[in-house]
Order: structure tokens, then C-alpha cells, then sequence
């Protein structure tokens, strides 16, 4: 056993320029682990709490100097002494501490950070990459062991909704390189795709040089269907063949376009659109479009229209539940009962510990549903997501797009990765 000898917390900023929690977790040997916790902004409602100050003085009342004291003062006495490569006993007394439903006492943000961390620290202490360690972790919650495996990137390419300041209703319009024959060919692909994009949007007079929160571009475009166009446009102009080679996926983020009554795009008029109308429109827009994959096609609950959407493209392609879901074990289940969805967005600040997003994993996968790792929209240089992916053996990641350095922090992390683990085409997607 190692055992934790000391845990520090502290305020920094994320990718939005925002504060967010670093914590270091130091183990009797002197083995470190650190950890940065993401931010979202088109967050679920039943997500885990993200503890903020609300200090209009200081970061506009986004500082987080509550949560970082909660771990100083409150979670450092109590987890100090565990042992760090025992995640299930660390995330147990976290959640001791804090037994609210959605983290509300000390924060998410504070318990996440922590839990991160001690899992770092674990495998410093057992002298692993941290993705051997969790895949150790991995095993013991799954029930079976998993080999680790490279996940097939689904990465922006146009950002709206509230990541960008364009028209678009939908949030992300994204690829996944579904026929390359290893990471490092898919990401070459995905930059060219990138690229070329950019071409045909300078072409039709548009905006290609500011890119949205994630990096992916935000134009002005009219339609979510044109930007669908565009994105296919620019894989087949990439050399890639579209549906063959490289698949279109969306992150319609429905939620934040459903006003309690009806789904409202500006793309439409303003139209007052039911459950029926947005299936129709995605039905519509995977009939023209190579669409392998639709993220949070309907609000997070509409869990009728969920159903109903799942009848009629769960045989077709993923339907990736996040908003729905919130990385909960609980709703997941749900899901499962009530065949809504097929594939579960997993965010480890949805849910606030490392051992929860595995439970969250192991009863999506129980039941079949595909598992996308996914970073916020406000990120770090933090990498542990890429060895969550891989320790877990998980379909896809969604890190955001390929140029901007909390982004490639995890891209290039798994470049490394595949170089470690080998290219084996048989299981690399
Ligand atoms: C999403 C994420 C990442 P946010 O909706 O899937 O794209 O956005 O972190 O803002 O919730
Ligand atoms: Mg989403």
C-alpha cells in the first residue's frame, strides 16, 4: 500500500480563461499525482453541483476558492492516510463527506479534483501509465477486464449554440475517421478535413479564422443542414469518401433550444417545433447526410420523444444520450429500460468521482449502449480523458477540435499512447 501523505488544492483557469480546481495528492513514497477539473457551458440540469463563489468582485463570481478551501480544510483530513491505488475506498469517502444528489455541499468540482488526482497519484505509486492503472480500475468495476484500445476520435469541425456566436441552432457538426487504419492516420485525416473546411467556408464568403470554444469554426451559416452539407463537401474534397472513409456525427444539444413547451430554432423562424417535427428533421438530415451518430437530439426530458426517436435510428446509427444522461448511473438505466438512446456521453464532471463514471460505464455497457469519453467546452491542459478512453476500451472521444492547446493536450496524449500500446487495426475503432 501507498498510502496518501498530503493533498493540496488550488485555484486556476481553464481554457475560457475561467477558474477552475488543480489538485496534487502526494503519496509517502513522494509518488504525484495532479489533476485539473473541465467546465461545460451547455451543462444538463442533472448534472453534478460545479461549486462557484458568486463574488461579483472577483472572475465575475465564477472563483472557486470555496471548493479549493473544501478540499484544503474538509476533504485533506479525511482521505490523507488511504491508499492511493484503492479509488473505490477514496471516492467512498468522498462521498461520505458530501451525500447531497448532486454534490451540493462541497462541490463537484472539489471532489472531482481530487478523486483525479489520488487516481494519478495510484498509478505514480505502481509505476504505471495512468491508463494501465485504470484499466485495473476499469476491470474491477466492469466485473470483467477490457483491453485497453484506442477510441476513434469524433472531433469539431463547425461549432454553434452556445459555443460559437454564428446562427446555428445545433452545437457541434463533427467527423469521426471511422476508416482510418490507426490513430495517428485518423488525425492526419481529421486535420486535412479541417482544412479544407476552412477552404469551401472562405469560398462561400464566411468567417474561417475565429473559431468557437472547442476551436471548431463559427460561421454565419443559415442552416444546420448547409453546415451538414459543407462538413461532407470538405471530406470528399479531403479525398476521403464521405460515409465510407469518414462519418458526419452532430451534437444537437436540443435542451438548449427546447423552451419547456417547444423546440425553438432560429434557423426555422422561431417555429414552435414538437418532438415529431425535430424527428422528422433528423430523420431528414441523415437520409441526405453521412450522419453515423446524433448527441442529444431531443431535450434531456423528452424521454417520450427519445423513445420514439430511438425507434426510428437507434437500428441506423448511435444515438449519444449527454444532456439526457449526465453521466448517472440512474438515468442511464432508465435509458436502457426505456430503450431511449443507444450510446452514453460520458463527462466526468457530470457526476463528480472516477468511481462513478465507471459504475455509469458498466451499466451502459451491460446493456450494449456505446460509450463516448468526452472533454467540456471549457478545458485544460489536463490529459486524463485520453487514458480514461483507452483504459476503458470506449467507442469514440470527443475532445473538441484540433486546434487549440487544451484540445491537442489530449490528442497528442493519445499519440503517445498508441505509440506504447502498438497499432493493431483489429481493434483500434
Ligand atoms: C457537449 C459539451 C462538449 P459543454 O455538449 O457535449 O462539446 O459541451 O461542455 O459545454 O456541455
Ligand atoms: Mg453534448
Amino acid at each position: 500500500m501507498t498510502a496518501i501523505a498530503d493533498i493540496h488544492a488550488r485555484e486556476v483557469l481553464d481554457s475560457r480563461g475561467n477558474p477552475t480546481v488543480e489538485v496534487d495528492v502526494r503519496c509517502q513514497n513522494g509518488a504525484l499525482g495532479r489533476a485539473i477539473v473541465p467546465s461545460g457551458a451547455s451543462t444538463g440540469e442533472a448534472e453534478a453541483h460545479e461549486l462557484r463563489d458568486g463574488d461579483p468582485d472577483r472572475y465575475n463570481g465564477l472563483g472557486v476558492l470555496q471548493a479549493v478551501a473544501n478540499v484544503n480544510e474538509i476533504i485533506r483530513a479525511a482521505v490523507v492516510g488511504l491508499d492511493a491505488a484503492d479509488q473505490q475506498a477514496i471516492d467512498a469517502r468522498l462521498l461520505q463527506l458530501d451525500d447531497s444528489p448532486q454534490k451540493t455541499k462541497l462541490g463537484a468540482n472539489a471532489l472531482l479534483g481530487v478523486s483525479l488526482a489520488a487516481a494519478h497519484a495510484g498509478a505514480a505509486a505502481r509505476s504505471v501509465p495512468l491508463y494501465r492503472h485504470l484499466n485495473r480500475l476499469a476491470g474491477d468495476a466492469f466485473g470483467e477486464n477490457v483491453p485497453c484500445r484506442m477510441p476513434l476520435p469524433m472531433t469539431n469541425m463547425i461549432s454553434g449554440g452556445l459555443h460559437a456566436g454564428g446562427k446555428l441552432d445545433f452545437q457541434d457538426f463533427l467527423i469521426s475517421p471511422v476508416g482510418a487504419p490507426s490513430y495517428a492516420v485518423a488525425l492526419e485525416w481529421i486535420v486535412r478535413v479541417y482544412r479544407r473546411l476552412g477552404e469551401l467556408l472562405r469560398e462561400a464568403g464566411c468567417e474561417a479564422d475565429l473559431v468557437g470554444d472547442e476551436g471548431g469554426y463559427g460561421p454565419d451559416l443559415e442552416s444546420n443542414s448547409l453546415a451538414a452539407e459543407l462538413l461532407t463537401r470538405a471530406i470528399e474534397r479531403a479525398g476521403l469518401q464521405s460515409g465510407e472513409q469518414v462519418t458526419v456525427a452532430l451534437d444537437v444539444a436540443a435542451s438548449h433550444f427546447f423552451d419547456g413547451e417547444a423546440y425553438r430554432q432560429s434557423a426555422t423562424g422561431d417555429a414552435k417545433l414538437t418532438s415529431s417535427d425535430m424527428i422528422e428533421q433528423l430523420v431528414g438530415m441523415v437520409d441526405r447526410f453521412p450522419i453515423a451518430s446524433i448527441e442529444d437530439g431531443l431535450a434531456e426530458e423528452d424521454w417520450d420523444g427519445w423513445q420514439q426517436l430511438t425507434a426510428r435510428l437507434g437500428d441506423r446509427i448511435r444515438l449519444v444520450g449527454d444532456d439526457l444522461f449526465a453521466t448517472n448511473a440512474a438515468r442511464v438505466q432508465r435509458g436502457i429500460d426505456l430503450r431511449a438512446a443507444n450510446a452514453v456521453l460520458i463527462k466526468v464532471n457530470q457526476i463528480g468521482t472516477l468511481s462513478e463514471t465507471l459504475e455509469t460505464m458498466r451499466v451502459a455497457r451491460s446493456a450494449g449502449f456505446s460509450l463516448v469519453v468526452s472533454a467540456r467546452s471549457g478545458e485544460t491542459e489536463d490529459t486524463t480523458i485520453a487514458d480514461l478512453a483507452v483504459a476503458t476500451a470506449a467507442d469514440q472521444i470527443k475532445i473538441g477540435s484540433i486546434v487549440r492547446s487544451e484540445r491537442l493536450a489530449k490528442y497528442n496524449r493519445l499519440l503517445r499512447i498508441e505509440e506504447e500500446l502498438g497499432v493493431d487495426v483489429k481493434r483500434w475503432c
